[in-house]
């Protein structure tokens, strides 16, 4: 990645955070209802990889405000929509984790835990048809690897050599069910390993995943087929704002925050791209301002029309 790369990636993972902590406030203040799963502690992965795939189709988990915005939704759009207004990004009808927008090839977010991976699959299926060599990148939790669908999709991408990049968020946790009681393994990539190409990397350093992901997508774009990518993240909230992580010890969550993914890129910034720590105040302060007018958006937009309820209920002819 060259400077003004890293400067970006590190803005968005600042304004990231920032926006997380915003929705958090308002969720506690009543201006936001529904779930909400923050993505604090997992910037690096979020921001880092969407960037890195820069053309193609992206399949988000649910966990996906910052790779909205890093695919280039407005933070005013996702916040509107967080606080269910008509100007959200899915018409304030879906919520934190329903952020689509297909003229961003974004289609983000399912409550079925792993439901959009056989999705993913298909739109691969579809692009190689179409002759299309971007490729589609998938991003699911580790809890998403135990699911039958999760399977079927490996095996299928991996007969019919999809173009797809399946990323797996290993955080260790699915809500409260620590990922060694739920898998008889830590890694996930060992489910991966009979079918197709994979790495590990990790996940808080926003550079390696920058660079495992474009290997990776320069490889699908050659023709390479699927492949496989495990990033070991850690999150610093609750599975959900509702949650209160008492299933963690204070020294798990120490050992956590001590490999925040903004404070490595920050040093990062420091010794190899020489930025002072002017420019890294220019860009947090930047960061900020964004995250508070994206509030002020959300706050002043209007609410949708009833009718709007009766809209995208049934596929338009093709
Ligand atoms: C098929 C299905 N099973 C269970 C749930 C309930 N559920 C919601 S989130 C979640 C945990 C998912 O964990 P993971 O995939 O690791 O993602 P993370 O929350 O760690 O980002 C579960 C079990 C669900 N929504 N769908």
């Amino acid at each position: 990645m060259n400077k003004l790369e890293a400067e970006n990636i590190y803005f968005e993972m600042v304004r990231g955070r920032a926006f997380e902590y915003a929705a958090k406030e308002h969720y506690m203040q009543g201006d936001i209802s529904g779930f909400l799963h923050l993505d604090i502690g997992q910037e690096a992965l979020s921001v880092a990889a969407v960037k890195a795939f820069e053309k193609g189709d992206i399949f988000s988990t649910y966990r996906e405000h910052i790779m909205a915005m890093a695919r280039g939704i407005e933070p005013s759009a996702v916040m509107a929509e967080l606080f269910g207004k008509a100007s959200g990004v899915s018409g304030g009808k879906g919520g934190s984790m329903h952020l689509f927008e297909p003229s961003h090839f974004f289609y983000g977010g399912d409550a079925i835990v792993g439901g959009h991976i056989p999705n993913a699959v298909g739109c691969a299926y579809a692009r190689k048809l179409q002759g299309s060599e971007d490729g589609v990148m998938v991003i699911f939790g580790d809890g998403a690897t135990n699911g039958g669908a999760f399977f079927e999709s490996l095996n299928n991408a991996a007969t019919q050599k999809l173009p797809l990049l399946f990323l797996c968020e290993n955080n260790g946790y699915a809500i409260g069910t620590a990922i060694t009681r739920a898998a008889p393994f830590k890694e996930q990539v060992k489910k991966a390993e009979p079918y197709m190409l994979t790495y590990s990397v990790d996940g808080m350093d926003a550079e390696a995943v920058y660079n495992v992901v474009r290997e990776a997508q320069t490889k699908i774009q050659e023709g390479h087929g699927p492949i496989f990518i495990e990033a070991f993240t850690c999150r610093f909230e609750g599975h959900s704002v509702s949650d209160s992580n008492a299933y963690r010890s204070a020294q798990e969550m120490e050992h956590c925050k001590a490999k925040d993914p903004i404070e490595h890129f920050k040093a990062v910034l420091r010794e190899k791209y020489l930025l002072s720590d002017a420019d890294i105040s220019t860009l947090e302060e930047k960061a900020q301002k964004e995250v508070d007018d994206a509030v002020t958006f959300a706050k002043a937009a209007a609410e949708p029309e009833v009718d709007a309820l009766f809209e995208h209920v049934f596929a338009e002819e093709v």
